[in-house]
This record gives C-alpha cells, structure tokens and sequence, in this order.
C-alpha cells in the first residue's frame, strides 16, 4: 500500500464537485477524487492533468480513502438527500476515529443534524458546509458556511480560507483577477465557523431564501419600468447598471443589467422577451418559509417570493384568467425619473426588510436549536463569493459590530435612517402599482411588514376577541399582567345575554 498523499478528498464529480475540486488543487493541495461512475473521475483527471497540488483520481472508495492522510477530509458533494446517506454508509466503515466528513451539498439542516449526531457516535467528525456561488463560484471561490464539530472545522480551515472567495478589507468588496492556476491572493476570506451540527447549513437556507426575495424584488422593479413607464429592456438595463454603482451594488444587480441588455440569438428580440415566464425552484426558499411557520417567525417577504414563482408556474391558468379577469390599465402620467428613484428606493427598502426577516429567522433557529450564530461573520462572508452578495452587507455587519444582540436590522440607527429617508418613495411605488394593476407581492409585502412591526397596536386585538368569541380560546387584558387568560360567555342563539 502507498502512503497517503493526499490533503483532502472529494467525491461526486458533478458540475460543483469538478469546480471545488480544481478550486482546492489550484491552492496547491493535493486532492484526491472519487465518483460513482468511473469514466467521469477518470476523464475529469485526463482533462486537468497540471493543477499546482494535483488530483489523484481513485476507481474505488476504499482506494480513495486510503490515498488520504489522516485525520482524513472527505468532501462529498453528491445529490441532497438520499445519495449523501448512500455515500455516508458506503464511507464509515472505511474510515478510522478522528476522520472529517464534509457534506457540501445543499443539505436540509436537520439532515445534518441526523447525520453528525450518526457519525459523532462512531468516533467520526461531520461538518455540514453551505457552499454558494454556483459554478463559478466553486471554481474561483465561494461563500463557505461550515458548521459542526469546532475542532473539526479548525483542521479544514486552511483549506476553507485557501478556497474561499475574498473581498477588500476597507470597501468589503470582492476581489476579482481569478484565474486557474493564479487564484487571489490576500483579502478576507468569505469563510467562518457558523457554529455547530446543522448551523452552517440552515444559514446557507436562509442565505438562498433571502435570494429568493433578492431576485423577486429585482423583477417587480423591472415590471414596473417595463409595464407602468412602457420602457425597453435596454433601457431598464442602463438603469440597473447606474444603480449598480450605488447603494444597491451587487452581483444580482449586475447579472440583471447583463441580461436585459441581451438579445435572442434565434429571433434578435430581448432575450428575456422569448423566455417563458414560468419560474422553477430547488427547494430552499420553500425550506425557509416552512420552517418560519414552524418556529412561529415572521419572515413574509421570503415566503412571498417563494408564492411568486408558484404563481408563474401556473401558466396555462394564468393565460386563461388573463382573457377573463378584468383590472386596471397600466397608465403613467408623473415625472418618470422622479418615479425611477422611487423604485430604486423602493426596492432598497424591500431588501432591507427582506434580510431583516432572514437575520430574525437565524435570531430564533439559535434558540431552537441551541446555537450562538455570529450575525456580523455572516453578513462578511457573504459580500464575497456567494449570489446575494452586495455592498449592502458592509452595513449588516456594522450594524451587528454595533450591537451583536440586535433585536431587528430595521432598529439598527444606520437602516432605521435609511428607510425613514426612503419609505415616502416606498410607498409612493406600492400605491402606484395598486393602482396600475402591476403585480408587486414582495414590495407589498415588505412595507406591511415593516408597518405591522412598527405599530404599538394591531387589529390582532379584534382578532383575539374573535378567537374568544367562537372558540372560547381566551384572552389577554391591557390592564393586566400578561399571562392572565380572560373568557367571557358570548351571545349565542336564542340567549343573547354578556356576562362579564
Ligand atoms: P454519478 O456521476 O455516478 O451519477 C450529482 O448527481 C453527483 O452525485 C454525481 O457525481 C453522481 O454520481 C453522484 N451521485 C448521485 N447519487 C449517488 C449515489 N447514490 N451514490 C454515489 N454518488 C451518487
């Protein structure tokens, strides 16, 4: 047998495991690869035949395991779900006390939680890393989520921070000039310790909720430059490039100007024009609002934006509603770059109470599950590397180094400024689009969520009376103590007395 030379394993070679492979042997770590199918490993290695660390392609698990040194790191980035137990028990017997599994997959946090919990009983270490960035980032550095065993975490961290994307210590800002074989030196990696079993992996959820309400936003403003001011792609894609340069700089920002400025190879129209507007999903924005129902959590954006792309895949209804459902006709008359900044702010606005519900979901999750997550090392690691990020969260992690216990973003001094300057244009827009019949459901929504947190009193008093009314389910008094529960006898048919 030969010694093991190799740093870190991987298994699965798909599109992100390939990329994340190549990303660790660009740094110089020897890496060695394992995939189901053998002619994918062993064409994957023919390809790449000069990476600094090198890969070392491996036919079988037991041969890959044995070509680690130890305490071994396995990175597995197959399917969620079943394949990642599939490989899991395929790999424990072959491993030895100490040994590091990494599931880099979009694992559901309490999969993760099974799964370290599994492994910890037999001596081995499981680490559950969210990993964003898609392709590109994977290959040139990702936003990195690990959470699980400290220790065990503290063993991949060379390589995590190695991989990891980097931005500008002062301006947060990603650092660019990657290439393969020459990846970016210095810069703060976009990689932390989140904090134990399933924690990195449930802030790699929100993380893609909170892109959820990110994208949806982005097309409510492109609808209403597009259908209420009667503005052409190209030209709704100058205005998102300026505002690439501002307050809302960021790599979604960017892609969107990038795409509308595009033209249909085939027919020469916009290319978004011949793209049919039925939006898919994988599943974690879904995970997201399911799991704010299920702690109780107000976080309406995100869920709304997940019901938004339900909504477009229901196409043939809609097409069918459209000829029999009557509304207003989409009419502007104001001044139209007066109206433009308004949607710039009203979209600032939205993501503001978007990631504010996304941090309060992560304020909540600690509790339930026992974690002590690092809001501010969060909103870091992901200016660099991931899809959301965005020079707006330089001001999250303010906002957290400020005041670590931070009930809500929106009571931090710098956003409360921010929508108090903005709300009127805020507003300005919702009303419009009412009016014009222009679907908004994330600005709506965000502005009800930031109203409805802000109001001392809600109608849930009337609501509660309603509950006592036809449930006898109780209430509580504004003039007593909380926690005493009152009843009174309700009118019922045919005895329409009160008592008190
Ligand atoms: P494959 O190339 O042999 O299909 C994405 O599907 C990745 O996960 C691929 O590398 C795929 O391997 C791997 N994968 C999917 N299901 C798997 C399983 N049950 N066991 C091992 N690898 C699996």
């Amino acid at each position: 047998m030969s010694t093991p030379s190799c740093d870190i394993g991987l298994i699965g070679l798909a599109v992100m495991g390939q990329n994340l492979a190549l990303n660790v042997a660009d740094h110089g770590f020897r890496i060695a690869v394992y995939n189901r199918t053998t002619a994918t490993t062993e064409k994957f290695v023919a390809d790449h035949p000069d990476t600094p660390g090198g890969l070392q392609g491996e036919t079988t698990l037991a041969g890959f395991v044995q070509a680690l040194k130890r305490p071994r790191k396995i990175v597995i980035l197959v399917k969620a779900g079943a394949a990642t137990d599939a490989v899991i028990d395929g790999l424990v017997p072959l491993l030895e006390p100490g040994d590091i599994v990494i599931d880099g997959g979009n694992a559901q946090w309490m999969d993760t939680i099974r799964r370290e919990k599994t492994l910890a009983d037999q001596g081995l270490r499981f680490v559950g890393s969210g990993v964003s960035g898609g392709e590109e980032g994977a290959r040139f550095g990702p936003s990195l989520m690990p959470g699980g065993d400290p220790a065990a975490y503290r063993e991949i961290e060379p390589i995590w921070t190695a991989i990891a994307a980097k931005v500008d210590p002062n301006s947060g800002k990603p650092l660019e000039g990657a290439a393969p074989g020459r990846p970016v030196t210095g810069g703060v990696p976009c990689t932390t310790y989140i904090g134990p079993n399933g924690a990195g992996h449930y802030v790699k959820m929100v993380h893609n909720g909170i892109e959820y309400g990110d994208m949806q936003m982005i097309c409510e403003a492109y609808a209403l430059m597009r259908n209420l001011l009667g503005m052409t792609p190209p030209e709704i894609a100058a205005v998102f490039s300026t505002w690439n340069s501002g307050l809302l700089d960021s790599f979604l920002i960017e892609i969107t100007a990038d795409i509308l400025q595009q033209r249909d190879p085939l027919t020469g129209q916009p290319f978004v024009d011949v793209v049919l507007d039925t939006a898919g999903q994988k599943g974690t924005g879904k995970w997201t609002s399911v799991n704010a129902l299920d702690m109780g959590v107000p976080a309406p954006t995100v869920a709304e934006a997940v019901f938004a792309r339900f909504l477009s895949a229901v196409k043939d209804e809609r097409t069918a509603a459209a000829k029999i459902l009557s509304g207003p006709k989409a009419n502007f008359s104001g001044d139209r770059q007066h109206f433009i900044d308004a949607i710039h702010d009203a979209l600032y606005c939205s993501k503001i109470c978007a990631y504010a519900q996304g941090f309060q979901l992560m304020r909540h999750a600690q509790t339930e599950y026992g974690w002590q997550l690092p809001f501010g090392d969060i909103a870091k690691i992901w200016r660099g590397g991931c899809i959301i990020r965005a020079r707006f969260l330089q001001k999250i992690t303010e906002a957290y180094l400020r005041d670590p216990n931070l009930t809500n973003l929106l009571l931090d001094p710098y956003f409360r400024g921010e929508v108090d300057r903005c709300q009127g244009h805020w507003r300005e827009v919702v009303g419009a689009a009412a009016t014009n019949g222009v679907p908004a459901p994330t600005f709506y929504s965000a502005l009800a969520y930031y109203d409805g947190y802000r109001s001392e009193r809600l109608p849930a008093s009337l609501l509660q009376a309603q509950r006592d009314y036809f449930g006898a389910h109780t209430y509580e008094r504004t003039d007593q103590p909380r926690g005493l529960f009152f009843h009174i006898d309700w009118p019922v048919p045919g005895r329409p007395q009160i008592q008190s």
